[in-house]
């Protein structure tokens, strides 16, 4: 797996990976080759299959202030057209396994909209989330006003993407913005367990589970149900189906081959 000065990528015996955006130097502001390097690490996460769970962190500082807003001094319309910068946030979308994003310090702009590209989103209890950017004469760009709009409604998305501010980590679970809050001091290690745990069971349900709620979010509630229920059968014939029943009636630890 590839590591760079930007990004350090580990991966665990436990099937959980860790990818660390490392930019302290600019608050983990997302430039250009950090968006390239985040792509690629989901892309290769991806078809690495003894990966079952990603936690994507900043560290215990800062998850990312945003794009980097040096590129945007200037930056004309066609040449942010031509960077076409939604196919690295796409590698990230269409990463069919679990993302917990542990999230300390500041997650805002960029950086909120990629905490939202997560499952999963763990805040330590000192995070602040906001998507600033009508602050520089300019709106959310990577799904801010659609994904918040999904995750917390019209009213407090309009706030925030309309004022600007930055909201606690509280407030931001209150509006079901983010999963869980901890203390700063645990968030990583919240989230490496959580993630231990959800590699431990089935890829094949755990993928499934992800892939459904998904797509569910933006169907008729019928499709979505029917989505759900072809799902659910689908998993009769798999392995891991049989092991998970079958251990739970010998009383013993399944053992999820993926199969
Ligand atoms: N970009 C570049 N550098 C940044 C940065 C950023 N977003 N945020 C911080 N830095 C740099 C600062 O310039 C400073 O650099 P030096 O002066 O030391 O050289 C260093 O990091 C430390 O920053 P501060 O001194 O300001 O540190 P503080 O702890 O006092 O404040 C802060 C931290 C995060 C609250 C503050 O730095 C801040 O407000 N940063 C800007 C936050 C912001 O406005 N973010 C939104 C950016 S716009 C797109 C999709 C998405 C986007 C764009 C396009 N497409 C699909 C095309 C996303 C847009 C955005 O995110």
């Amino acid at each position: 797996m590839e590591n760079t000065e930007i990004l350090k990528l580990t991966i665990q015996d436990d099937g959980v990976a860790i990818i660390e955006i490392h930019r302290p130097e600019a608050r983990n502001a997302l430039n250009l080759a950090l968006r390239q390097a985040l792509a690629k690490a989901f892309e290769q996460l991806n078809i690495n299959d003894q990966v079952r769970c990603i936690v994507l962190t900043g560290g215990e500082k800062v998850f990312a202030a945003g794009a980097d807003v040096k590129d945007f001094t200037t930056a004309t319309t066609a040449q942010m057209y031509l960077r076409h910068t939604e196919q690295y946030w796409q590698s990230i979308t269409d990463c069919s396994k679990p993302i917990i994003a542990a999230v300390n310090g500041y997650a805002l702009g960029g950086g909120c909209e990629l905490a939202m590209h997560a499952d999963i989103i763990i805040a330590g209890q000192s995070a602040k989330f906001g998507q600033p950017e009508v602050k520089l004469g300019l709106m959310p760009g990577a799904g801010g006003t659609q994904r918040l709009l999904r995750a917390i409604g019209k009213f407090k998305t309009m706030h925030l993407v309309l004022s600007g501010k930055f909201i606690a980590a509280e407030e931001a679970n209150q509006m079901g913005l983010v999963s869980e809050v901890v203390a700063d001091e645990n968030t990583i290690a919240h989230a490496l367990e959580l993630a231990k745990t959800i590699a431990s069971f089935s890829p094949i349900a755990v993928q499934q589970i992800k892939e459904v709620t998904n797509l569910g979010q933006d169907l008729s509630l019928d499709g979505a149900l029917a989505l759900e229920r072809k799902a659910f059968q689908i998993l009769f014939d798999t392995k891991d189906q049989k092991e998970g029943v079958n251990a739970f009636f010998e009383k013993r630890t399944a053992n999820y081959t993926g199969e």
